[in-house]
């Protein structure tokens, strides 16, 4: 199967060896837009702009080998994101790492995907599969098919695509946490302002989870922060001055946000972490926290979030998609 993809003529997609050996994929756009994820994590670990920019945060001190999860990138947070307290009743949920198992397994490529939504032609992507291992079942004794695509958009967008089945034959249901704990690389977290999340509720890990209202304005960084916000838009942008730079978050069906950042202290206290990289990182989690999705048997559930970096002339304060100046009113193809 790996010998299979890396002959494939336009090498926009490559099947190669990145640190430690670890299977990775790299797709690479004709305008020079390039991804790469790894196998193991399922993890995009780097998204990088035509002009060969990374965008994605990776800690300096990363361990990339099992069964630490990759610091930076896209760690996939599954079957469990971030329980709040009230969830830890569901057994099966309070078993497990806070941000679930997906992140530390190995995935597989998954050349024969079941129909997925038409992908226009001069998209390129890579699906990938993880089913739990017997290991796995001991800890959450549920069966799944998690197929993720990740794709790379002629504009340089970063999409990805997450599909996860039932496959349970006992009949039982599963209830799960998810997040995309996507790390942001940004020049100086104390020139980065958040729009979307203005006036929202939100749970504050910093202080016992407990729900409190964000205040009026956009939101901006000068120590520690961990909150989930709830019941969020589709978009949510993130405007770092010194790059000129906005990422902008489309997400469908992912209804939370969480926004981290462990600033100084905190980032002393993380053995994978720089003690300055928090300066130039920023995780907004596109994730289902507060209401946890339930599947029955032969359900699946499909949500996706959509990355762009586009020039800060992007208007702030105007994310309503239908008032984007500067911005085509972009949508993204149908979700089957
Ligand atoms: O998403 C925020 C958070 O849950 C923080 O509380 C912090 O723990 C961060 O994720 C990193 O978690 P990790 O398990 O990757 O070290």
């Amino acid at each position: 199967m790996m010998d299979e993809m890396s002959t494939i003529e336009n090498k926009s997609i490559e099947i190669t060896k990145g640190i430690n050996g670890l299977d990775k994929v790299i797709l690479r756009e004709i305008h020079g837009s390039t991804v790469e994820v790894y196998l193991y994590g399922g993890h995009v670990t780097s998204w990088k702009n035509e002009h060969g920019e990374e965008l994605l945060f990776l800690s300096s001190k990363a361990i990339f080998k099992p069964p630490k999860a990759i610091r930076g990138g896209i760690p996939i947070c599954f079957p469990q994101s971030w329980t709040p307290a009230s969830l830890m009743q569901f057994s099966n949920l309070g078993s497990l790492e806070a941000h679930g198992f997906a992140r530390n397994r190995v995935w597989i490529i998954d050349n024969d995907p079941p129909p997925f939504p038409p992908t226009v032609t001069n998209r390129v992507y890579v699906d990938l599969l993880l089913k739990p291992t017997e290991e796995d079942l001991k800890i959450w004794p549920h069966s799944f098919e998690y197929r993720l695509r990740i794709t790379l958009g002629p504009g340089g967008d970063l999409m990805l695509t997450s599909r996860i089945r039932n496959t349970n034959t006992d009949g039982k249901p599963f209830t799960f946490t998810f997040a995309y704990h996507t790390y942001f690389s940004v020049s100086d977290i104390s020139e980065v302002r958040v729009e979307g999340l203005e006036t929202l509720d939100y749970l504050d890990n910093l202080k016992n989870r407990e729900r409190y209202t964000e205040q009026g304005d956009a939101i901006t960084f000068e120590s520690e922060v961990d909150k989930i916000y709830l019941s969020t838009p589709t978009k949510i942008a993130i405007l770092d001055h010194e790059k000129k730079r906005t990422f902008v978050i489309r997400k469908d069906g992912l209804p939370d946000a969480v926004v981290w950042n462990p600033w100084d202290k905190k980032a002393k206290t993380i053995a994978d972490l720089g003690d300055d990289d928090y300066k130039h990182m920023l995780c907004v989690e596109a994730a289902v926290i507060e209401k946890p999705i339930t599947l029955k048997p032969g359900e699946e559930w499909k949500v996706r979030q959509e990355l762009s970096a586009v020039p800060s002339s992007y208007c702030s304060g105007q994310l309503d998609p239908n008032k984007v100046c500067g911005e085509s009113k972009k949508l993204m193809p149908a979700l089957l």
